[in-house]
C-alpha cells in the first residue's frame, strides 16, 4: 500500500470511538460511486484528477461498461484520527439485496439525492431500509451543477428547488417515524393493559378506558429532531461530486463570520431559512420571502458558486477567473487553466476551494454514530429472531447485550461476528498469493503464469463481515449459528468451541483461516481485527452459505435475517451446451447461489435447473458470472419463465360484447366437469367425490375470495407462517413464546379478516378457517363448513395466550388430527398447482361442506364399544337431510353407518392413518378441490410490475407507444415541479416486460430509463376457455373467435413449457393448402 500505511489503519481500528462504519445509499445513478471516488482520492488511493471518471469501486468489467454498480464493496479510509469503513452500494432495484447486506454492517449511511430528479422510488426504499436497520442517515444533495448548467436556474430558483427536495426527503423519514411511534404506543398500551389486568384495577377508573381515540398521542413527546435533515443541523451537504465540490453551511458560516464580523453560531442558524441581510442596519432579519429580499443562503452561498460557473464555464472570462482565484486563495496548474474543456479548470478550482471529500468526511465523523453508540433497541432487534421476545431468551443470551454495547476488544469479551454475504475473489488477487509489489514483482509475475492450471483457476470465497464484540484472530475457531439455532438448546449441550462438537442442531464449528482488510479492488491480510470494524474472512465457504452469525459463545442467537426488498421473480431454466458438462454447471450454480444474496437456484420437478433472479439486469449478471467465473462453460438459458396464478371469479354479468348475460354462461361453464359414479356435481357448484374404496366422501365448493382479503393474506404471509408454527408447536405439546407485537399483529389480522369477510356467505368464516395454502401460508383458504364437525380453529393459539379456555378441545383435536391432516394436505396439493396450467392458486376459498367416513371392516368392533354413542351422534350430527340420505345410498354404506369424523375418532386408532386410506383421502380432497375450481369461471392472474418513467415532453408520446404495445396501463402522469420532466407511473405485466427498459431507452434516445419493481398480481379479464356462445358474440367475433385471447395465449405458453396437453389445431384446412402452390 503506497498510500495510508497498513499500520496506521491497524492502529485506528483499535479505537472504536473513532471508527465509522457507513454505506452510501441512493437511487440508481444519483452519484454514489462518483462521490466514493472523491473520498477514495482524498486518501491518495487514486489520483484526484481521475476521481469521478474512474469509478474505482465499480471493479467489475460489466459495471464499468453499463455504468451501474452491481454489488456492494467496501474500502477503509482515514480522515484525521478517524477510520472510515465505507461501503458503496448499488442503486438499481435488481440489486437491492446488496443494499441490505451493506446496511446491516453499518451504523450510519450517506443518502444521496440527485438535485434534479429529487426523491425517487429507490430513495424511499433505501431510507426505509436504513430505518428498519436502525442506522442514522446523513444527506448529500448531489449534482447541483445540473441546476446551473442543465436547468439554467437562477440561484434564487435553485434555493427554492433545494428547499423542496429537502421537504420531500423529510416527508419520507417523517412518515417512517410516525408509523414507528404509533406502533410503539400500541405496544406500550398493550403492556399497560396487561399490567392492569394483573393488578385488578377497575377499568372504569382509568382515563384510557373512554372510547376516544387520539391518533396523535405520543407524537409530541417523542424527540424527532435528530431525525430530520436540515442544513443548520449539519447533516446536509450540497455537492457536485463530478466537479469535486461540496459544502455544508458550517463552512460558509465560518468563512463569512470572519469577513463580516458576525458570530458563526448566528450565521449557522440563519444561513438556511427565511433570513436576509439588512446591509444598512448590519443585521440579519427574518422574513426574506415576504419582503422580496434575497435569502442569506442565496446571497452568501449560492451566488458565489453561480458566478464561478458563469465565469469559468459560460463566459470563460480569464480576468475574472484570475480575480476570483485570488480572492479564494486557490492556485491551479497551468495545464488545467489552459485545458480546452472549461470543466477541468472548474473542478481544479472547486476541489481546492470546497473539496467535497472534506465536507462529507467531516459530516460523517461529526454526525454519524460510532460502533460504541449502538442502541439497546437495535441490539434487541438483532437478537430477537422471528416471533421470540428478547426477554424470553436465556439469561446468558441476554447478558451478551452488554458485550454489544461495550464493543470491547478485551480478550475476555466474547467474539460476535455477522457475515452478510459471501463474495468471490480470484485466488490470484489474495494477498498471500501476491508477489511482493513493485517492478520486480511484476516481472516475476510473468513466469508465474506457467503454474499448473487448477491452481490458477481457483477462486475462493471471502465473507463480508463485521465484528460486534471481541477480537477476531486468524486461525480462531468459532461457532456458526444457523438461522434456526436455539441458544437455550445449545447452552445445555456445549460450552466451548472445539472441533468435535456434540450434534447440536443448526450449530457448526469453523476456523477463520484468514482475515482481510477490504480495500475496494484489493485485499490486505490482517492478523487480527478488533471490535467495531468491517472485514473480510476467508475459509468459511464450507459452513456459511450466504449469511451467518459467528461467535465464541453458544449463547448467541442467530441475528434476524436480512430484509430483502426485491422479490425474485424472473426465472430461467439453464442447461449446458454440451450435456457432458452438466456436473460443472451444477457446481457453478451452487457457487452462484452462495455468492449472490438474492439469486436462488433450484431443481424443478421436471429436472430442469432453474435460476431465479430479481430482474432482467440481475439475470444478465448472473448468467455472465456463471459463464465466466463459476461454471466456465457455454450455457444456454431458456426464455424467462413467467409465473402466473390461477383463480376463480364471480360469474360475469355481461358477455364479451357487453350484452347482458342470462343463465347461458353458467351452463357452458358447468359442463367442463364430467360426472362419473364417484363424482357428482351440483348445479350450485358443489362437487362431491367419493374415494375409490368408498370409505370417505367429501363435498367441496370453490368460492372466490374478495380482492382485499387476498391482498391481506398475501401481505401477511410471514404472520400466517408464525401462526402455523405456533399451531404446530401446540399440537406437539410445546409452546412458542411469541412477542406481544406478533400477537397483536395476529389479532389485527383476524379482526381485519372479520371485517372484510362480511355477508351471509361468510358468516363466522374467520373462525371456521381450517388452513391456508399452498405451503400452509398462501393466499387461499380452506373453510370448515361441515356441519357438526368441531375442530380447533387456526386462531386457537391466540386464545391460549389470552387464557387457557379450551382444555377439552385439545384432546379431541389430537384424536382426529390424522385424518384432518389428510384433508389439509389434499387442499395444499390442490392450491399448489391448479387445473388450468398447474400454476399455484390465489384468492380461492374451498369450503368443505360434507365429509363422511365409513369403515365397514372396523364397524363390528366399534359397535360393540360405542354403539350408543354413535347412534346418538348420528341423530345430532348430519348434513342437510335429503342430500345426505341420497349420498349414503349412492356410496353403498351399511345402514346407519353415516359417521362424521368426530364420530370416527374411535376408528382412527384402528385404521393405519398412514396406510393407503389417508392417501386416498388426500387424493380425493385434491380432486374435489380441482373440480370445484373448474365448476366456476376460471381466470389467470398475471404478475405486474410498476414502473416510474421520467421523460421530457418530446418523448412522452413514444413512451406511451411502448407502454401500449406491451399491455401497460398508465396510472398517473404529472409534471415534476421545477423541471420540464413528466413522471409517468404505469403498471405492466411481467410477461411483457422483457426488453422493455431497453426499448424505452432506445425509443427515447436514452432520455427515459424505467426501473421495474414487482408490485402485485392482477386478474386477466379475458377467459382462456372462452368461446362465443351468444348470438351477439358470434356476430362480433365470428365462429372461431380467433382474435387474440391474451389469457389463452399465456395459458398455452405455460402448458407447452410444462409438456401438458395443449388444445390447438396446427392445420386448419389441409385441402386448401395443397392447392396453393404450382397448380395455379
Ligand atoms: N452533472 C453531474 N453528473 C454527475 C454528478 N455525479 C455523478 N454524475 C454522473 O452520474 C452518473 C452516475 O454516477 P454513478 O456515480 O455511477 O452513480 P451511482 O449512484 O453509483 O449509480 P449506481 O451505482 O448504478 O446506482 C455518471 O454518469 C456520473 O458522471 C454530479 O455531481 N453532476
Ligand atoms: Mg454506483
Amino acid at each position: 500500500m503506497g498510500y495510508t500505511s497498513l499500520d496506521k489503519i491497524k492502529a485506528l481500528q483499535k479505537n472504536p470511538a473513532n471508527v465509522r462504519n457507513l454505506c452510501i445509499l441512493a437511487h440508481v445513478d444519483h452519484g454514489k460511486t462518483t462521490l466514493a471516488d472523491s473520498l477514495v482520492a482524498s486518501n491518495g488511493i487514486i489520483s484526484s484528477r481521475l476521481a469521478g471518471k474512474l469509478r474505482y469501486l465499480d471493479s467489475r468489467e460489466d459495471e464499468q461498461i453499463r455504468g451501474i454498480t452491481m454489488k456492494s464493496s467496501a474500502i477503509s479510509l482515514h480522515y484525521k484520527d478517524y477510520l472510515i469503513n465505507l461501503i458503496d452500494s448499488p442503486g438499481h432495484v435488481d440489486f437491492s439485496s446488496e443494499v441490505s447486506t451493506a446496511v446491516r454492517l453499518c451504523d450510519g449511511a450517506i443518502v444521496i439525492v440527485d438535485a434534479v430528479e429529487g426523491v425517487c422510488p429507490q430513495t424511499q426504499a433505501v431510507l426505509r431500509q436504513a430505518w428498519l436497520e436502525n442506522i442514522r442517515p446523513v444527506l448529500v444533495i448531489n449534482k447541483i451543477d445540473r441546476l446551473i448548467m442543465e436547468l439554467k436556474l437562477t440561484s434564487q430558483e435553485a434555493y427554492t428547488h433545494l428547499q423542496k427536495i429537502l421537504e420531500q426527503v423529510n416527508a419520507v423519514t417523517g412518515s417512517l417515524f410516525t408509523s414507528k411511534v404509533l406502533e410503539d404506543r400500541a405496544v406500550k398500551e398493550e403492556r399497560a393493559e396487561e399490567d392492569k389486568e394483573e393488578g385488578d384495577i377497575e377499568p372504569a377508573e382509568c382515563p384510557g378506558s373512554e372510547q376516544v381515540y387520539d391518533w396523535s398521542a405520543g407524537l409530541e413527546d417523542s424527540d424527532d429532531s435528530q431525525l430530520y435533515f436540515s442544513p443548520d443541523q449539519g447533516n446536509v451537504v450540497f455537492a457536485s461530486a463530478i466537479d469535486g465540490w461540496g459544502f455544508s453551511i458550517q463552512q460558509f458560516a465560518q468563512i463569512h463570520s470572519q469577513r463580516m464580523g458576525i458570530r458563526a453560531e448566528v450565521l449557522l442558524k440563519t444561513l438556511w431559512g427565511d433570513f436576509y441581510l439588512n446591509a444598512k442596519a448590519k443585521k440579519i432579519m427574518k422574513g426574506a420571502h415576504a419582503k422580496g429580499k434575497k435569502p442569506l443562503f442565496v446571497q452568501l452561498v449560492l451566488d458565489n458558486i453561480w458566478s464561478l460557473y458563469d465565469a469559468v464555464v459560460t463566459r470563460r472570462d480569464k480576468e475574472k477567473i484570475e480575480k476570483m482565484m485570488m480572492s479564494l486563495g486557490v492556485k491551479v496548474m497551468t495545464r488545467d487553466s489552459r485545458h480546452s474543456d472549461p470543466k477541468v479548470l472548474l473542478s481544479a478550482i472547486c476541489s481546492q476551494w470546497l473539496p467535497v471529500s472534506q465536507a462529507v468526511l467531516f459530516m460523517v465523523c461529526d454526525k454519524l454514530p460510532s460502533p460504541l453508540d449502538m442502541t439497546s433497541e437495535r441490539i434487541e432487534r438483532l437478537m430477537s429472531v422471528g416471533a421470540r421476545r428478547f426477554h424470553s431468551l436465556p439469561l446468558q443470551t441476554q447478558e451478551l447485550k452488554t458485550a454489544f454495547m461495550q464493543c470491547s476488544s478485551d480478550d475476555t469479551a466474547p467474539v460476535i461476528v455477522f457475515v452478510s454475504k459471501m463474495f468471490m475473489v480470484d485466488a490470484k488477487a489474495l494477498p498471500q498469493n501476491k508477489q511482493s509489489e513493485g517492478v520486480s514483482g511484476q516481472m516475476q509475475g510473468l513466469p508465474l503464469k506457467a503454474k499448473p492450471e487448477e491452481e490458477e483457476e481457483k477462486e475462493t470465497f471471502v465473507a463480508f463481515a463485521r465484528v460486534y464484540s471481541g477480537v477476531v484472530r486468524r486461525g480462531q475457531k468459532v461457532f456458526v449459528m444457523g438461522p434456526k439455532y436455539d441458544p437455550a438448546q445449545g447452552l445445555r449441550m456445549v460450552r466451548i468451541v472445539s472441533a468435535c462438537l456434540p450434534p447440536v442442531p443448526h450449530l457448526a464449528c469453523c476456523t477463520m483461516d484468514s482475515l482481510y482488510l477490504l480495500m475496494g479492488r484489493e485485499l490486505e491480510e490482517l492478523e487480527e481485527v478488533p471490535s467495531g470494524n468491517v472485514l473480510g474472512i476467508g475459509g468459511l465457504e464450507e459452513c456459511v452459505l450466504k449469511s451467518a452469525t459467528l461467535s465464541t459463545s453458544p449463547a448467541l442467537p442467530p441475528f434476524i435475517p436480512l430484509n430483502f426488498e426485491a422479490t425474485p421473480i424472473v426465472r430461467v431454466a439453464i442447461e449446458p451446451k454440451h450435456p457432458s458438462e452438466m456436473p460443472k454447471l451444477v457446481r457453478g450454480m451452487r457457487l452462484l447461489n452462495q455468492a449472490d444474496p438474492c439469486a436462488e437456484v433450484l431443481i424443478q420437478e421436471t429436472g430442469e435447473h432453474v435460476l431465479v433472479t430479481a430482474g432482467e439486469v440481475h439475470l444478465q449478471r448472473c448468467l455472465d458470472d456463471l459463464r465466466e467465473r463459476f461454471a466456465k462453460i457455454e450455457i444456454s438459458a431458456s426464455k424467462p419463465i413467467i409465473p402466473f396464478r390461477e383463480t376463480v371469479i364471480r360469474p360475469p354479468k355481461v358477455d364479451m360484447v357487453n350484452e347482458d348475460l342470462g343463465k347461458q354462461q353458467k351452463v357452458a361453464v358447468i359442463h367442463q366437469v364430467k360426472e362419473s359414479d364417484t363424482l357428482h356435481l351440483d348445479p350450485s357448484g358443489l362437487v362431491t367425490l367419493t374415494t375409490p374404496n368408498r370409505q370417505a366422501t367429501v363435498g367441496v365448493r370453490a368460492i372466490p375470495l374478495p380482492e382485499e382479503v387476498t391482498l391481506l393474506l398475501e401481505g401477511s404471509a410471514d404472520l400466517i407462517r408464525t401462526l402455523e408454527q405456533a399451531g404446530q408447536a401446540q399440537r406437539e405439546g410445546r409452546t412458542l413464546d411469541m412477542s406481544t407485537w406478533t400477537l397483536d399483529a395476529l389479532m389485527v389480522l383476524k379482526s381485519r379478516l372479520e371485517v372484510l369477510l362480511q355477508g351471509r356467505k361468510w358468516r363466522n368464516a374467520v373462525d371456521r378457517i381450517w388452513a391456508f395454502g399452498p405451503r400452509r401460508y398462501g393466499p387461499n383458504i380452506l373453510l370448515n363448513s361441515v356441519e357438526g364437525y368441531q375442530r380447533p380453529s387456526v386462531w386457537h393459539c391466540l386464545e391460549r395466550e389470552k387464557g387457557e379456555k379450551e382444555g377439552g378441545a385439545k384432546a379431541e383435536a389430537s384424536a382426529i388430527r390424522d385424518f384432518d391432516n389428510s384433508v389439509v394436505s389434499g387442499f395444499q396439493l390442490a392450491t399448489l398447482s391448479g387445473p388450468m396450467c398447474e400454476e399455484p392458486l390465489m384468492g380461492v376459498c374451498f369450503s368443505v361442506e360434507r365429509w363422511d367416513m365409513n369403515f365397514p371392516t372396523q364397524r363390528t368392533h366399534l359397535d360393540s364399544v360405542t354403539e350408543e354413542d354413535s347412534n346418538s351422534l348420528d341423530a345430532s350430527v348430519s348434513e342437510s337431510p335429503g342430500e345426505a340420505a341420497g349420498q349414503q345410498e349412492a356410496s353403498g354404506k351399511a345402514g346407519g353407518a353415516g359417521e362424521t369424523p368426530s364420530q370416527a375418532e374411535g376408528a382412527v386408532v384402528l385404521v393405519d392413518c398412514y396406510g393407503p386410506f389417508s392417501g386416498q383421502l388426500i387424493a380425493a380432497v385434491k380432486e374435489a378441490c380441482r373440480h370445484a375450481f373448474q365448476a366456476k369461471p376460471q381466470r389467470l392472474m398475471a404478475a405486474m410490475y410498476t414502473c416510474e418513467i421520467m421523460a421530457t415532453a418530446e418523448v412522452l408520446g413514444r413512451v406511451y407507444g411502448v407502454l401500449g404495445k406491451r399491455e401497460g396501463r398508465v396510472l398517473q402522469e404529472e409534471m415534476k415541479e421545477g423541471t420540464e420532466m413528466f413522471i409517468i407511473k404505469a403498471v405492466l405485466p411481467v410477461a411483457e416486460s422483457f426488453g422493455f427498459a431497453d426499448e424505452i431507452r432506445k425509443r427515447t434516445s436514452g432520455l427515459a430509463s424505467p426501473q421495474l419493481v414487482f408490485s402485485h398480481w392482477e386478474v386477466i379479464s379475458s377467459d382462456p376457455s372462452w368461446v362465443p356462445t351468444t348470438e351477439e358474440e358470434y356476430l362480433h367475433f365470428g365462429e372461431k373467435a380467433d382474435s387474440a385471447n391474451q389469457a389463452l395465449k399465456y395459458m398455452n405458453g405455460v402448458r407447452r413449457r410444462k409438456g401438458l396437453y395443449v388444445e390447438e389445431k396446427i392445420v386448419e384446412h389441409g385441402e386448401k393448402q395443397r392447392t396453393l402452390s404450382k397448380n395455379k
